[in-house]
């Protein structure tokens, strides 16, 4: 604070302390508190509060290999290392401090736009954070229920395709009634090159996400994440509430649980509170609560009742309910059977990739390797086919620029580039972040990418990436990397 402006007049200083009072700092004035998250299908503990507090939140997003189902790998893209990301809890009224992490390992910048936000984006601008950097921001929710958040980086559908969602809820002033279990439960589906259960690193197919039609639609990010050992557990006599979220991106789910009937459901999360219902719509990028009483024991089925989607592509999981038999409310044969879902080919053996070792690598060798690279790094900007998308990400394909010169191709891959340059006649003036990979993967990428959609051919070594990272971002100036300026 400048305090000589405040002597110089004590009407000025004054008046400056009767406006600090007038307008306290919200923020120092409510009790605050860290949120607790937690992993799916857990919930956090209902908010006892009946005043609202400053609670913060911390999500960090990491991208990391991981389970699709059995023998299928997948590059998630997550909030807080999971499918779907952490469920978060608060109140109506609350004061929330978001500070959202991008981790220093990760490759491309990410955001958060909760549904629960009233403002721009709900919190997408405010919270676009680059790798290595936090984004913090704050918001007031303003109205209770069950809200999805996701990630609002473009390619948006490609950053939710990959897993970036999960869901927030916001409390009425006065709760919800008790139960006695709550889980939470998220349904999404993944777009694969291969068809479902074909084994191995499986990569986004941007063709099957544009026409909506998936290899796998799931419950809590993987095939059998709720079934069998996985399986969400109540018994006899116990309410149990389930919340219900959809990430999509695409389907809009039918969610129906065999063997109960809901006794209630709040109607796609919000107020309005619909009794008896078999079967309830969840909107893509919207959610649902709904309560059921288990009055007889045995295993009941969640499933989207689209029905192909729960016995060939893997939305089925389980609540398994323990008890006495209550012969009045179901008598008869109970079944408990090992699930088998139809249509699942073995697990291929996986091919060794090729070494990225220190000796220099055959044309075809840097092709193959270059190409995996450039479908878990670059694809997610510059598209499938190198096409780019018009004025955010320029073409690699058939472009001129790249063409050019290859070693300025190199320190824009290592260094990251920003500021205006012109591809194929097109002006760009963007951020392409530093690309986290190795000087072997960013000679075979861009060797893949000189070799591929019309490009001029080439080959990029690995004693000349070494050669441009040792000697810095310096003479294409515009780095963003470590050294690099602005
Ligand atoms: C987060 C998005 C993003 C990712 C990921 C990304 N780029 Fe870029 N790339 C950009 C943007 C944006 C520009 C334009 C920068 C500017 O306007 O100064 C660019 C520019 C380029 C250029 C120079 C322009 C041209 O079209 O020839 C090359 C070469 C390039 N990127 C290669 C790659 C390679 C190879 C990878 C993967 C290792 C990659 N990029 C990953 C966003 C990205
Ligand atoms: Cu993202």
């Amino acid at each position: 604070m400048k305090t000589h402006a405040i002597r110089r007049s004590a009407c000025i200083a004054s008046a400056l302390a009767a406006l600090l009072a007038a307008a306290p700092d919200a923020s120092a004035a409510l009790p605050r508190e860290e949120a607790v998250l937690t992993q799916a299908p857990q919930v956090p503990p209902p908010i006892a509060r009946r005043t609202p507090a400053h609670v913060v939140v911390n999500l960090e997003v990491k991208e990391l290999v991981g389970k699709l189902a059995d023998g299928v790998e997948y590059t998630f893209w997550t909030f807080g290392g999971t499918v779907p990301g952490p469920f978060i809890r608060v109140r109506e009224g609350d004061e929330v401090e978001f500070n959202l992490h991008n981790h220093p390992d990760n490759k491309l910048p990410h955001n958060i736009d909760l549904h629960a936000v009233t403002g721009p984006g709900g919190g997408a601008a405010a919270s676009f954070t680059a790798p290595g950097h936090t984004s913090k921001f704050s918001f007031k929710p303003i109205n209770p229920g069950l809200y999805v958040y996701h990630c609002a980086t473009a390619p948006v559908g490609m950053h939710i395709a990959n897993g970036m969602y999960g869901l927030i809820l916001v409390e009425p002033e006065y709760g919800y009634p008790p139960v006695d279990r709550e889980y939470y439960v998220m349904q999404s589906e993944f777009y694969t090159e291969g068809q479902y259960g074909e084994g191995g690193l499986q990569t986004f197919s941007m063709n099957k996400a544009l026409d909506e039609n998936p290899d796998y639609v799931v419950f809590n990010g993987a095939v059998g994440a709720l079934a069998g050992d996985n399986a969400i557990l109540a018994k006899t006599g116990e309410t149990v509430r389930l919340y219900v979220g959809n990430g999509g991106p695409n389907l809009v789910s039918s969610f129906h649980v065999i063997g109960e009937v809901f006794d209630k459901v709040y109607i796609e999360g919000g107020d309005r509170v619909n009794a008896n219902i078999q079967t309830t719509l969840v909107p893509a990028g919207g959610s649902a609560i709904v309560e059921f009483k288990c009055e007889a024991p045995g295993t009941l089925v969640l499933v989207d009742h689209s029905i192909f989607r729960a016995f060939n592509k893997g939305a089925l999981g389980m609540l398994k309910v323990e008890g006495e038999p209550n012969l009045e409310i179901f008598s008869g044969k109970q079944m408990d059977s090992v699930y088998q879902p139809e249509g699942r080919s073995p697990p291929r053996e996986e091919e060794p990739a090729p070494v990225a070792g220190e000796k220099e690598l055959s044309l075809a060798d840097q092709m193959a390797a270059g190409e995996r690279v450039y479908k878990q790094t670059c694809l997610a900007c510059h598209q499938a086919s190198g096409q780019g998308i018009p004025g955010v990400f320029p073409p690699l394909a058939q472009a001129d620029y790249l063409n050019a010169d290859h070693d300025r191709a190199a320190a824009y891959v290592m260094f990251g580039k920003q500021g205006p340059i012109t591809v194929n006649g097109v002006q760009y003036n963007q951020i392409m972040t530093p690309q986290n990979i190795s000087e072997q993967q960013v000679a075979d990428v861009l060797t893949f990418v000189l070799n591929s959609w019309g490009n001029k051919g080439g080959q990029v070594q690995v004693k000349r990436v070494k050669e441009i990272r040792a000697g810095g971002p310096g003479p294409f100036g515009a780095g963003l990397g470590p050294g690099g300026g602005h």
